[in-house]
């Protein structure tokens, strides 16, 4: 008090001064910053987000900024363990997780998309989708056996229309007995060789030297070139076939699998009532070889010009990058976990894969020519899209739905499982550490218990 009253008017008119000067740098200090950010901020608030600050790399694991994109690995559930451990735990998680009971999804009404009774068969009102399966006349037997179990599982209730796709003509066999097992409508398409073929620009001696380097790697069909084409078709080429312009949703299925369960609703319509972009059933990890560049190339896509305008703030960042079941694979691959939708099962919105975000990073890959140089999946390809441009809540774990592609398969606690081995991720048990499950339920996924 005493010392207050000493204080000088000339004192105070210079403490005064200082705090103006202070606080006016501040404010174009401040400013300067917003412009900086300000289109980061107008995206950010477009997508309202609450979630994005500036230089989160550290808390949250992604700086998404304009030619400054990062992701990093934080250890959301602080696990600690060898590699052999984490193994352990999370196949404890996985297991505890799949061979609790479950029922159908309890995120969307139901009732309004049970499969239509025979009468009212002739007019169901299906949603704008489709069943593809890319095959060879040589695979009649195995798609054969798929479409029995797929047509009791689920198809003959809804009678969706199915897309066979080939490099070659379908031979009168192979449509004559598919006209045999498919009471519904069919289409049967030759691929316009741009969408198979590889393109001109593909340096051949390149492309061979590298096949004979992956070949000595044991890498599965390195020396195979339809292989590739078809990787790279089901990469980009099929959302722009011109007979599946029609549609918005396909359900993608492949020879030899099995469906182990009854699926008593409309999945189309699920995914279109809930808004969600794509479903899965099975999820693990890659040869890393088989895409050393894959997430540099991504990388160095996102920081080019505005692209990192694509990057969904509520991606699956967590679930690419994990580290710690198998570090030697992110040493490979520049920071990708390899952790992937297994492609052999998607029911997916082909908007979301038209759409510009994709596109546009697609064609990005494309341009490297490693679809050929090196062997990238289709599946890795549509997972790192998904879990950069989808938020993670439109990424759908179709649990429900008991599916086998030897070896792996999802095996759900349902009362109408059938033949596989309930919580199994895969018939080896020396394989059970290719399983990405627990990475997804505990980085990405909905709360369970709000789902089933
Ligand atoms: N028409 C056609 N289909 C192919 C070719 N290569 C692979 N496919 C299909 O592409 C899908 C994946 O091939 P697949 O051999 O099952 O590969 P994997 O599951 O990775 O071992 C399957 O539906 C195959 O029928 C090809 O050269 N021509
Ligand atoms: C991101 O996810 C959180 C939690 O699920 C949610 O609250 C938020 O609204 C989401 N943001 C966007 C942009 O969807
Ligand atoms: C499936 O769930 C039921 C009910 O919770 C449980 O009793 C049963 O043991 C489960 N089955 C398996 C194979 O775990
Ligand atoms: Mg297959």
């Amino acid at each position: 008090m005493i010392t207050a009253l000493n204080i000088r008017p000339t004192r105070v008119l210079i403490v005064v001064i200082i705090c103006v000067v202070l606080f006016t740098i501040g404010g174009v200090l401040r400013l300067d910053k917003e412009s900086r950010y300000s289109d980061v901020y107008n995206y950010y608030l477009k997508h309202a987000t609450d979630q994005y600050q500036p230089g989160t790399l550290d808390t949250y694991g992604y700086s998404i900024e304009p030619q400054n994109v990062k992701f990093k690995f934080i250890n959301p559930k602080n696990k600690r363990g060898t590699p052999q451990q984490i193994v352990e735990q999370n196949n404890k998680v996985y297991e505890e997780l799949v061979k609790q009971q479950i029922h159908e999804p309890k995120d969307s009404d139901l009732s309004g998309i049970r499969p239509p009774t025979e009468s009212e068969m002739p007019n169901y009102d299906r949603a704008d989708a489709v069943i593809i399966a890319l095959v060879r006349n040589s695979e009649l037997t195995k798609i054969a056996k798929t479409i029995k179990k797929f047509e009791k599982s689920f198809n003959s209730k809804f009678q969706y229309p199915y897309m066979f796709i080939n490099d070659e003509p379908f031979s009168e066999r192979f449509k004559t007995r598919m006209d045999k097992l498919i009471p519904g409508p069919k289409e049967f398409v030759t691929l316009p060789p741009e969408l198979w073929n590889k393109p001109d620009s593909i340096d051949v001696q390149k492309q061979t030297k590298n096949m004979n380097v992956f070949h000595e790697l044991d890498i599965a069909y390195a020396k195979k070139e339809s292989y590739h084409n078809m990787c790279r078709f089901y990469s980009g080429g099929i959302f722009k076939l011109p007979e599946l312009q029609k549609y918005r949703y396909y359900w993608r299925i492949e020879p030899d699998v099995q469906f182990n369960t009854e699926i008593d609703y409309d999945v189309f319509k699920y995914l279109q009532t809930t808004g969600k972009v794509y479903g899965f059933t099975v999820n693990l990890y890659d040869i890393e070889k088989s895409i050393e560049t894959l997430w540099p190339e991504t990388l160095k896509f996102l920081n080019k010009g505005d692209n990192y305008k694509y990057v969904d703030p509520n991606g699956s960042f967590q679930w690419l990058l994990e580290n710690q079941q198998h570090p030697e694979k992110n040493k490979v691959t520049g920071g990708y976990s390899t952790c992937h939708f297994w492609s052999n099962f998607e029911i997916a919105d082909m908007d979301f894969f038209r759409g510009e975000a994709y596109t546009e990073w697609f064609n990005h890959l494309d341009s490297t020519g490693n679809f050929y140089y090196e062997r990238w999946g289709d599946a890795p390809v549509h997972s790192v899209g998904l879990g950069l441009f989808a938020p993670k809540d439109k990424i759908h774990w179709f649990r429900d739905i008991g599916y086998f592609h030897d070896p792996y398969g999802n095996c759900p606690n349902t009362s109408t499982t059938k033949i596989c081995t309930v919580g199994a991720f895969s018939r080896w048990k020396h394989l059970e550490d290719q399983n990405c499950m627990t990475s997804w339920i505990q980085y990405s996924m909905e709360d369970p218990s709000l789902i089933y």
